[in-house]
């Protein structure tokens, strides 16, 4: 099996050059399959992963526009179409000027399983654009978005393709994608998830991603008999994940001592409370600002740069019980790893897609803490877009405590499945294994039963 798994790796390596965040999230899927591909010689023989490794799609175009000094601006568009073998592409697009082939399809790699755990019926995709939305004004928003949609528009569908937010990408954002999309097809439909609330979008869709990885460390707390009251908490980012995976730690007696964005961080030892919240929320999503502004606007809160030339990132060297990394891919080393792991953190669910490099979360499994990865700790997020979907094709919506109970239920439900999964495979309580094979089984099954198509 090992010799498998190497030229498995080594062709993927060869067909996808200079993609390493691709290579990672394959080589971590595969890691964990090995245990269920001895067992089950016919998904091997049907070259299930080999197929499920390869995008159905990809499309990859010119997005064209103007700034406000009317300079013409070029950047490039994608949108990795992965796998529909149980339902439309569903997954979000990313606004950021690292944006890559490779990132995307690490992302939209991920997203297959992450769908597949959370028992609704969606594929996966992602996509996204290499434009940098910091410093620019509503109108170059607006016509970057247009610009984007005037392509992406041919290639999704509400039984298609239906794209989100991610990093770069908000309500704002939809709206301007969702505004051309209507104009584009004359059509009004669920083909976005995330939209405003008067035109089709679903309560709780903006909590939900925060909501449910919150839900999951609880979930993984009570394997324990532990509960997060009174459990401080490092949070990183400080976009939609982070803030309202604060909220729902407030909520449930927990204490969020840290935010951070690209520049630096903030420790606030008094933590973090719905107040201090409220002015987060205003500073990042209406002014657009750095958190920074946090330390200088409350007393007792140290701002810490984020430097280049440190071996670690400070977020990760503070004392706490938890941490939900809600920024970006790789913000967790595994000299990070150890950190928390020295400074006590015993739970890390995590909020952003693959925060943690392989060796990272290696460090994790070793120390036998309660680590629950991204694709099943942030899965609360495309869970929600799907009850969006559902709310969308009945023309029905639902209340904020149907779709909050909703969410709570399949976020049980995948915890469920990783636990179940791991035991079935012999290695208990190890998540990144139940993730990754709990999710796999399902499309593995989808496909066979389809044919080679
Ligand atoms: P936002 O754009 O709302 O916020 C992103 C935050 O992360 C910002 O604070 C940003 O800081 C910081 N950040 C982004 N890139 C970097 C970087 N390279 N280094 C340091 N900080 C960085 O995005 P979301 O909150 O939506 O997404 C956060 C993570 O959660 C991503 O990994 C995303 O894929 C994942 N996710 C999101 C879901 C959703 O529903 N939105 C669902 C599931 C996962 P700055 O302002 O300086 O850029
Ligand atoms: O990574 C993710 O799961 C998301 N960005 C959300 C995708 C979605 O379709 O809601």
């Amino acid at each position: 099996m090992s010799s498998y798994v190497k030229d498995f790796m080594d062709e993927i390596k060869a067909k996808n050059p200079a993609q390493p965040e691709f290579h990672q999230a394959v080589q971590e899927v595969v890691n964990s399959l090995t245990l269920v591909l001895e067992r089950h010689p016919e998904y091997r023989k049907a070259k299930i992963l080999e197929r499920i490794a390869e995008a159905e799609r990809v499309i990859m175009f010119r997005v064209s526009w103007m700034d406000d000094a009317g300079e013409i601006r070029v950047n490039r568009g994608y949108r990795i179409q992965m796998n529909s073998a149980i339902g439309p592409y569903k997954g979000g697009l990313r606004f950021h000027p690292t944006v890559n082939l490779g990132i995307l399809k690490f992302l939209a790699f991920e997203q297959v399983f992450k769908n597949a755990l959370t028992t609704l019926p969606m594929g996966g995709g992602k996509g996204g654009c290499d434009f940098d939305p910091k410093g620019k004004s509503d109108n170059e928003v607006m016509r970057l978005c247009q610009s984007f949609m005037s392509e992406l528009f041919r290639h999704i569908g509400p039984d298609t393709d239906v794209p989100a937010g991610d990093i770069g990408v908000g309500g704002r954002e939809i709206g301007f994608l969702f505004g051309q999309y209507r104009k584009l097809r004359n059509e009004v439909t669920g083909v976005l998830t995330g939209k405003g609330l008067d035109w089709g979008g679903s309560l709780i869709r903006p909590e939900a991603t925060g909501y449910g990885a919150v839900y999951f460390a609880a979930e993984m707390l009570g394997t324990r008999n532990q509960t997060l009251e009174g459990k401080s908490c490092l949070v990183s980012g400080s976009g939609n994940v982070a803030q309202y995976t604060i909220e729902k730690i407030n909520q449930l007696g927990g204490k969020a001592v840290t935010l951070s964005d690209s520049n630096g961080l903030i420790y606030d030892p008094a933590g973090i409370d719905a107040k201090k919240l409220d002015f987060v929320m205003d500073l990042k999503n209406i002014r657009r600002g750095r958190i920074k502004e946090y330390a200088d606007k409350f007393k007792g809160v140290t701002y810490t740069p984020l430097t280049l030339n440190l071996d670690h990132n400070p977020i990760w060297n503070i004392k706490a019980d938890c941490a939900f990394p809600s920024a970006t891919q790789n913000e967790i080393t595994a000299k990070d790893a150890k950190n928390l792991v020295n400074n006590g953190v015993s739970v890390v669910a995590e909020g952003a897609n693959m925060p943690t490099t392989q060796e990272g979360v290696d460090v994790f499994l070793d120390a036998r803490i309660m680590y629950a990865p991204g694709k099943a700790a942030n899965a609360g997020g495309v869970a929600t877009s799907g009850l969006e979907m559902s709310q969308n094709s009945t023309r029905m919506s639902w209340t904020r405590e149907e779709v909050d109970g909703r969410l709570h239920q399949i976020m049980k439900s995948i915890h469920r499945t990783c636990v179940d999964a791991a035991a079935a495979y012999g290695t208990p309580g190890n998540y990144v294994n139940g993730a990754n094979i709990g999710g796999f089984l399902k499309v593995a099954r989808a496909m066979l039963e389809q044919g080679l198509v």
